[in-house]
């Protein structure tokens, strides 16, 4: 157990999380890290140690090297099918559980692309960044679901018009989708209690929404194995793997009447 991760502040939060009336939580790639699913940021494994994962998830490298680009994507999509969800995603199940029970609202906004929350059984779950396992037609935008093996050609070409497919994720310098940007802002901007979960907070505008909640006047919690630049702004920082912090603050909310 980490320093920081004091029975006294995680039983703080969860005296938060049973009074808020409003929670929203936004979790980035340390929430799914304990399910085996490499963060965003960590050096890339094998033969993708000498990309920059910030220069791959661009529209600029699928122009230049549409192969490349989703081979990496391909990869990382099949990789995941034998991630299953962690303790971090069952109790924020059992957290939004406890919030409405007692007549509050609690929204999960992700910025992760592998809808471990969901399969989880989280529901409305905002998905800020997309999803890799849907691939969209770069020409008539139709999009398929693909759960099966390894592509057979890269780009896989599109079943309705033969164009090629890219992954239907959001890359750097992409508008997110205004529907989950409408409803992130929403929830965000009436929530009484923001928890920010194993994300390193600077990709936005994801990263944002944090400062706002706090200039409305939100409780703002950080979960994450390392500060960030939020963490000197918030509440409450702990400073812990979130698949061991959120079971401990789910039981102690729990137990409070
Ligand atoms: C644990 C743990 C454990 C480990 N427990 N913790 C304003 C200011 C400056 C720049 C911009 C701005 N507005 C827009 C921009 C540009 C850009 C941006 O933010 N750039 C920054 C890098 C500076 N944003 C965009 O381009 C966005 N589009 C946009 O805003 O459109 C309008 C616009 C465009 C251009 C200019 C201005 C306006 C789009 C952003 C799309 C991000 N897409 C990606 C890729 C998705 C597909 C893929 O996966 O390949 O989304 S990038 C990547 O970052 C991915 C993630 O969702 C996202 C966030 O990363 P995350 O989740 O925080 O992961 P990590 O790896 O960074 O951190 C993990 C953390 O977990 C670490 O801190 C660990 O310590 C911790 N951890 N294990 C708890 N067990
Ligand atoms: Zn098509």
């Amino acid at each position: 157990m980490t320093q920081s991760m004091n029975p006294e502040e995680l039983n703080s939060i969860a005296k938060m999380i049973a009074k808020a009336e409003s929670v929203v939580a936004i979790t980035g790639a340390g929430v799914s890290a304990e399910s085996g699913v490499p963060t965003f940021r960590d050096a890339q494994e094998g033969l993708w140690a000498k990309y920059d994962p910030m220069e791959l998830a661009t529209p600029g490298a699928f122009a230049r090297d549409p192969e490349l680009v989703t081979r990496w994507y391909d990869e990382r999509r099949c990789r995941l099918q034998s991630c299953e969800p962690n303790p971090g995603h069952l109790a924020l199940v059992k957290l939004a559980e406890r919030v409405r029970e007692r007549g509050g609202r609690f929204t999960l906004i992700t910025q992760n692309v592998d809808r471990l929350h969901q399969a989880a059984g989280s529901d409305d779950v905002i998905e800020l960044h997309g999803s890799i396992w849907d691939w969209r037609c770069t020409s008539c935008g139709m999009v398929q679901e693909e759960r099966g093996g390894p592509f057979s050609e890269f780009p896989p070409r599109c079943d309705s018009c033969g164009a090629a497919r890219r992954p239907g994720v959001v890359w750097f310098g992409e508008s997110l989708s205004e529907d989950a940007m409408d409803r992130a802002d929403e929830a965000v901007s009436v929530c009484d209690l923001f928890l920010s979960i194993g994300t390193s907070a600077v990709v936005h505008p994801a990263a944002g929404f944090a400062y706002s909640a706090r200039m409305n006047g939100a409780r703002v919690v950080e979960i994450n194995l390392e500060p960030t630049p939020l963490s000197g702004l918030v509440d409450v920082s702990v400073q812990a793997p979130s698949g061991e912090a959120l079971p401990r603050i789910l039981d102690l909310a729990l137990a409070i009447s």
